[in-house]
């Protein structure tokens, strides 16, 4: 299907047409996405498909400039598919054009052979969603992910198959091959090459490693590479190199002769109370005569961190989680990054995360807690942030301004401040010159500034000098298309440009008092008239050029005609606010404008109508700019009425109503049954495999005169494990368990049904909850009970499996158990000890998936599930006082009934004494949404996602709470909360 008009129509007839494409097509030279509703089979029946390519200075989508300005959202961390649209649309309208997607191995197979792309797992409706939004996108199925997930995205039961992982080990390959083989049967026919989908990229492996330089290495990627290519992916190929070493460039490993389909891409995590790094200039003719890793291929940042993450405790940001991401990667670190990277020639650029979500159920690795919101832009109960107007205006700019596609570094100019660092970039095409302004200060600057222009030097501004905050940066430009004018120059950054029935409109956005300063290319005098807010405009006839000085405070409007050209233009000058409730839609027919709502999902155009789709918060205005036959609006499938207003635009007749107020249930009506019946001694556990094995898949090593106690060996991978051992003799003394669990594991035990203690790992600090190895060992003292027949009962909590950054297979250390030694008192011989293991199976929950289910009595035994009959159940009111170790379950349900039409997003807020010593398990209708640890934290709010959530219904609660015996525990206050509210929603 050939580009449709409306991409273009950004563009306006002056830079469209004055830009050669360095000899790759006539024609417009920037795509900004992929249509909206592309990929649907009968849009493509029969249609010629398009090319993916892409030269030194950017990817070319049908041999057209194309910017990738993308976000990362993982489809795995909301497992409810009604709202990756909504996602996905909140992405688009963040100003991205594409969506990154990890795709987690782990997530979709359960047991070798077995892939599973249904439900929650059904990748081929999220990559159908993206094409339906006008997005496009990259894969990035691994096989290998990190991303904080379990075992870095590795299945449980390959962490128990021997072979070097991450290797050319043909044991290895061969699960790698039959995982890529089902993966890319999803993918492969949805790719924008093949016109069923936007599938516009594939990453190869995850920063991987190059220490593994004996050839190892380049046989692994070759062979990912051959076997991506016979699955039928067309488009090109990249890696992530870690930091950017330069390592795994094209020509690094064979690709079959293939190098010019492949290309170097670098991971970028800055840390944010820096200066932005120089990269490096990755554009052409720069000091290393282009990038110095890899001179043919644009300029690509496959990860670009937009947030981070935080740990047990909380160490990451000082105890306030998320928000403290997200306060120290605001919208003017998002401004800077963004710019910064461009100025270096970059011209693709991922930013992670972009939407985190939640690490539910036992996907998070053990360096993270359940929220994985990672102070991205739109936060883990979907709100827009403050930092989408940034990401926004960097979008906009890049599709208004197509000449950034393709930009050289330009001679070296200085602002009269040297605080103020300047890049200084022109496209040797259109003659347009940039300058990146950047205050590397914490204090606000003001400054003027030499700029080239086509009328020769000036300093700019003429009047009061450009301000730019501390830690904060924007573009400035001159030579630019203004619809049918020119710009001489700018000291506001450009946002949007369009023709709106007959009508130019310009938006050029600035911080809220930030002064600024547009020169515009004028003979005539034109007639100016400032239709909303304040600014001053002067004419020089000697220059021909028309001077507008304004503050940006909200929206000012400035409207001008005749000056040369017949048509108008309209101005608008936005701040940070401003932007946030200003959207830019293509449609079939042409661009909309609409201000007012806070956010635009879809616009259509039908007839004299445009059917608008969105959300608002509050009450609010609407107003429209729209081709010129569009005279009604419907706003929700509701007639809107509305007048014409001097700027051209539709405005509605009274406000957009906000969303009604929700009251949600209080939860009551709790009922507790205590459990661990394995503790007991007449446990019948006969059914459980015996700790038979002498030999493990594991890279833990196996003690010394000690049967494999390592869980995985045996088939439990995720949540609890129990261990039972017989034996007969003396008691007293002690018992020396050694475990492993990664970060904030535990351990329990009993004698005879006796509490022996708890052992817990201790809270990591910052930057330590991946370094250790966690290992323990825990020394319990034991009663005397006689001689006789014993047994002892293990409970071990993993903490998921380490990840393997470093291709050392770090992910095959054991977990559970390691070893047990009875030292019985008084020097009588230490009695051997038979053990037996249950934990949970992957296998058990087909629609929830393997990480669901943990190896808890009460788990096995189904009482998570809402069609459990938990109704002989102690009722119990919170808070409940627990004194016994051990865990013990409670229970709830509750009705919802909200409104159709509403977009509530809810969360579940547990909070109590900290002092108090517990955690629990949360699963709501049978879905293991987070473990909650008391006295750790810092996370007591979990988001709980409607699909998850009856929000129309009858739900069911249930909490598993582990506590330790040694004071009062036991859960507090758990309460519903509200998280976000809009009228709209996509349900
Ligand atoms: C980079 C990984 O590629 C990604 O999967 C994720 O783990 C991210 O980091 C951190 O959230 S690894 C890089 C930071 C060393």
């Amino acid at each position: 299907m050939p580009i449709s008009r409306r991409q273009f129509a950004v563009l306006g007839g002056g830079v469209a047409a004055g830009l050669a494409t360095g000899g790759l097509g006539a024609g417009p030279a920037a795509a900004a996405a992929p249509p909206e509703g592309h990929g649907k089979p009968s849009e493509d029946h029969g249609k010629p498909p398009h090319t993916v390519t892409f030269d030194r200075h950017s990817l070319l989508v049908d041999g057209r400039r194309t910017p990738v300005w993308s976000g990362e959202f993982h489809p795995f961390r909301l497992p409810a598919p009604r709202l990756w649209r909504d996602v996905l649309q909140k992405l688009r309208a963040a100003g991205l054009n594409t969506v990154s997607v990890y795709v987690a191995w782990n997530y979709h197979s359960p047991a070798p052979g077995r892939h599973d792309f249904t439900g929650v797992r059904d990748l081929g409706a999220v990559l159908d969603t993206a094409a339906e939004t006008g997005l496009f996108v990259t894969v990035r199925p691994g096989p290998y992910i990190n991303a904080e997930v379990d075992g870095g995205g590795f299945p449980g039961w390959l962490i128990a198959t021997p072979g070097r992982a991450r290797s050319d080990d043909p044991g290895y390959l061969a699960h790698v091959d039959a995982w890529l083989t089902a993966v890319n049967a999803v993918v492969a026919p949805r790719q924008y090459t093949r016109g069923g989908g936007t599938v516009l990229l594939y990453q190869l492996e995850n920063e991987y490693s190059s220490h593994l330089t004996d050839g190892i290495g380049a046989a692994y990627l070759a062979h990912l590479y051959a076997k991506v290519r016979a699955d039928g992916i067309d488009v090109p190929l990249f890696h992530n190199d870690k930091g950017h070493p330069g390592d795994w460039t094209p020509g690094s490993f064979p690709t079959g002769g293939e190098e010019g389909r492949y290309l170097y891409a670098f991971d970028a995590y800055p840390d944010p109370a820096k200066t932005p790094p120089d990269y490096g200039w990755y554009g052409p003719g720069g000091p290393h005569g282009g990038s110095t890793a890899s001179p043919g291929t644009p300029g690509f940042i496959g990860e670009f961190g937009g947030g981070w993450f935080d740990c047990w405790g909380g160490a990451e940001f000082d105890g306030r989680g998320y928000p403290g991401a997200r306060a120290s990667r605001d919208a003017a670190y998002e401004r800077r990054s963004a710019l910064t990277n461009l100025a270096n020639g970059i011209t693709l650029q991922n930013i992670y995360m972009t939407f985190g979500g939640t690490s539910w159920g036992w996907l998070p690795a053990p360096i993270v807690y359940t929220s994985y919101d990672y102070g991205a832009a739109v936060d883990e109960a979907r709100n827009l942030t403050a930092k989408v107007p940034a990401l926004r205006q960097f979008g906009e700019l890049l599709t208004a301004v197509p000449d950034l596609a393709r930009l050289d570094r330009a001679a070296d100019t200085a602002a009269d401040d040297p605080a103020v660092k300047v890049y200084h970039l022109a496209n040797p095409e259109t003659g347009a010159q940039f300058y990146v302004v950047r205050n590397d200060d914490d204090s606000d600057r003001r400054f003027t500034l030499p700029v080239t222009t086509a009328a020769g030097p000036l300093t700019v501004p003429a009047a009061e000098r450009i301000r730019l905050h501390g830690r904060d940066a924007k573009l400035l430009a001159t030579d630019l298309p203004l619809g049918t004018r020119r710009l001489r120059y700018t000291t506001a950054q450009p946002m949007i440009q369009e023709t709106v029935a007959r009508q130019d409109l310009a938006v050029l956005v600035a911080r809220p008092g930030d002064p600024v300063e547009l020169g515009i290319v004028c003979p005539e005098p034109p007639t100016v008239t400032v239709l909303a807010g304040a600014a001053t405009s002067a004419h020089d006839p000697a220059a021909g050029l028309l001077r507008i000085n304004a503050t940006v405070r909200g929206l000012t409007r400035i409207r001008l005609t005749g000056g040369g050209s017949a048509t108008p233009l309209l101005l608008l000058l936005a701040d940070d606010e401003a932007t946030a409730t200003l959207w830019r839609h293509p449609t079939d027919t042409g661009t909309v404008l609409v201000r007012g709502p806070a956010l635009l999902r879809t616009a259509r155009l039908h007839g004299d109508a445009a059917r608008l789709t969105g959300d608002t918060t509050e009450e609010c205005e609407l107003e429209v700019w729209a081709p010129g036959a569009v005279e009604r609006l419907r706003w929700n499938g509701r007639e809107i009425p509305a007048t014409l207003t001097p700027s051209g635009s539709l405005l509605a007749h009274g406000r957009l109503p906000g969303p009604a107020p929700v009251r949600l249930p209080e939860l009551t009506g709790w009922r507790r049954r205590a459990e661990n019946p394995e503790a007991a001694p007449d446990f019948d556990d006969s059914d459980w495999p015996p700790a038979d094995l002498r030999t493990s898949a594991s890279s833990t090593p196996v003690p010394a005169g000690q049967p494999v106690l390592f869980s995985d060996d045996y088939g439990f991978h995720y949540g609890d494990v129990w261990y039972r051992a017989a034996f007969s003799g003396p008691t007293g003394g002690t018992l020396a368990l050694a475990y492993q669990t990664g970060t904030q594991g535990l351990l329990m035990a009993w004698l005879d049904g006796t509490p022996l203690g708890t052992h817990r790992m201790p809270v990591p600090a910052r930057n330590q909850a991946s370094k250790a190895s966690w290992t323990a060992t825990a020394t319990l003292p034991l009663p005397d009970t006689g001689e006789g027949d014993h047994r002892l009962a293990v409970l071990v909590r993993p903490m998921a499996h380490a990840e393997d950054g470093g291709s050392n297979d770090s992910h095959k250390a054991a977990r559970g158990l390691l070893s047990a030694a009875l030292t019985p008192a008084g020097g009588a011989p230490a009695p051997e000890l038979t053990w037996r293991l249950r934990g949970g199976d992957p296998t058990a929950d087909e629609e929830r998936g393997p990480l669901n289910s943990g190896g808890l009595y009460g788990e096995r035994e189904g009482w998570h599930l809402p069609d459990h009959d938990g109704d002989d159940w102690e009722p119990v009111s919170l808070p409940y006082t627990e004194t016994r170790q051990g865990v013990a379950w409670y229970r709830t349900t509750f009705r919802l009934d909200l409104d159709r039409g509403l977009d509530a997003s809810l969360g579940l807020t547990l909070t109590d004494d900290p002092g108090r010593a517990y955690r629990a398990q949360l699963f709501v209708n049978g879905w293991n949404m987070g473990q909650y640890i008391n006295d750790v934290g810092p996370q007591h709010t979990f988001v709980l996602p409607e699909g998850v959530l009856h929000h129309r219904g009858r739900n069911t609660l249930a909490l598993a709470v582990l506590t330790d015996g040694t004071g009062p525990a036991g859960p507090g206050t758990v309460a519903l909360t509200l998280l976000g509210l809009a009228a709209g929603g996509t349900t």
